[in-house]
């Protein structure tokens, strides 16, 4: 190489902006998102038969570490367009985590309502960090979203939880990211679902591709909620939720329709996995050398679900959307991996625990 070699990524606005909402240039307010790896999953022999192709979409590789500074970039461009000085959401942690990022890179003031003692370690100290007005409900998400709900309908701040369109809007621009990644849509296209935006949003995304003919076929739509938070499988409201995966665990999703629309419209599901089945997958995905949250593994956890049932084919495609990084919840990666051993700055000591031969 002789000369600097320019990589240059815009933001998913700028990139994609032939297929989003118009923002003027002026009030794009941006860290550069998207533009995440795929990485193909190549330490699972022994789980899966050879022939099944495992893609994980790494969406914690974005600015504030998760999927939602995709749907944050749109929504928070289109507050400033629309003279907007401040913004509000709930959030289970990574919605208030990019309002508060996004807001503090356009100037505008945020506050999240998170419900007290539920959220992750990380996302609650990215919310602090970027100068948010952090208010803990003694209730759950869904508490926190009817009153956010109340408030922007009455007093000038503007609603970025999902029920924004903008915010859909942008995060369907994973969808695209990875036809263009893998040349053609993937057969099954997994993810965790929590208050069912993004799965509505990729469904969204994968048919507008289809509509201009960039790729020819649909992926079938596999969504996962947790046991413990799992209103769309059980097909009602879940009253006190509740799942290691803090980010799901959602009784009473906005977007509930819409994510039945996109099981049923691509003939895929909704299903459920349990708090071990998460973890498990967890630990597989940290194998892989990818770092995600709880969460994020309902989506490796569902496919895990699916491939006992039988019913993959071999060459089909599978990707996973690991939705936020494992530094978000350091404290349930400690749980769930093996303790450090402490002994005295002597090299033999060290040497044995190593299990080498003094
Ligand atoms: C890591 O931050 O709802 O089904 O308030 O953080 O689109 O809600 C987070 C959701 C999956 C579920 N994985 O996505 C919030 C919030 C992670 C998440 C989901 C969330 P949706």
């Amino acid at each position: 190489m002789k000369a600097a070699k320019p990589i240059i990524w815009n933001g998913i606005i700028r990139e994609f902006q032939e297929f989003l909402p118009k923002v003027k240039d002026d009030n794009v307010v941006t860290l550069r998102e998207g533009n995440t790896p795929l990485i193909e999953a190549v330490n699972m022999e022994g789980i899966f038969e050879s022939g099944l192709k495992i893609f994980l979409k790494y969406e914690g590789l974005n600015p504030t570490g998760s999927f939602k500074d995709r749907g944050m970039t749109m929504a928070v461009s289109k507050a400033k367009e629309d003279g907007s000085h401040a913004i509000i959401c709930a959030s289970t942690g990574n919605t208030s985590a990019a309002a508060a990022a996004y807001a503090a890179r356009g100037g505008l003031r945020a506050y999240v309502l998170i419900p007290e003692g539920k959220i992750a370690l990380g996302k609650l100290s990215q919310a602090m960090m970027h100068g948010a007005t952090v208010i803990q409900i003694q209730g759950n998400f869904d508490d926190a979203l009817a009153i956010v709900k109340e408030v922007s309908k009455t007093y000038p701040v503007t609603l970025v939880n999902s029920i924004n369109p903008y915010r859909i809007e942008g995060q369907k621009t994973a969808a695209f990211e990875i036809c263009n990644q893998l040349g053609f849509a993937p057969t099954y296209h997994f993810l965790p679902v929590g208050n069912a935006g993004n799965i509505t949003a990729y469904w969204k995304g994968y048919k507008e591709f289809k509509e201009k003919g960039i790729i020819k076929t649909l992926p079938k739509m596999m969504g996962f909620e947790a046991e413990g938070a799992a209103p769309i499988v059980m097909g009602r409201p879940v009253k006190n939720p509740e799942t290691v995966a803090s980010a799901i665990r959602i009784g009473n999703p906005s977007s509930w329709e819409a994510a039945v629309k996109a099981r049923d419209e691509s003939g895929g599901a909704i299903d459920m996995v349990s708090d071990d089945e998460i973890i498990y997958a967890y630990k597989l995905l940290a194998r892989e050398g990818v770092f995600c949250e709880p969460a994020s593994a309902a989506s490796l956890a569902g496919v895990i679900k699916i491939h006992k049932k039988g019913i993959f084919k071999n060459g089909d495609m599978i990707v996973c959307t690991l939705t936020g990084h494992g530094l978000k919840d350091p404290d349930t990666a400690i749980k769930s991996s093996e303790k450090p051993v402490t002994v005295p700055p002597d090299l033999e000591k060290v040497v044995k625990v190593l299990g080498f031969k003094p």
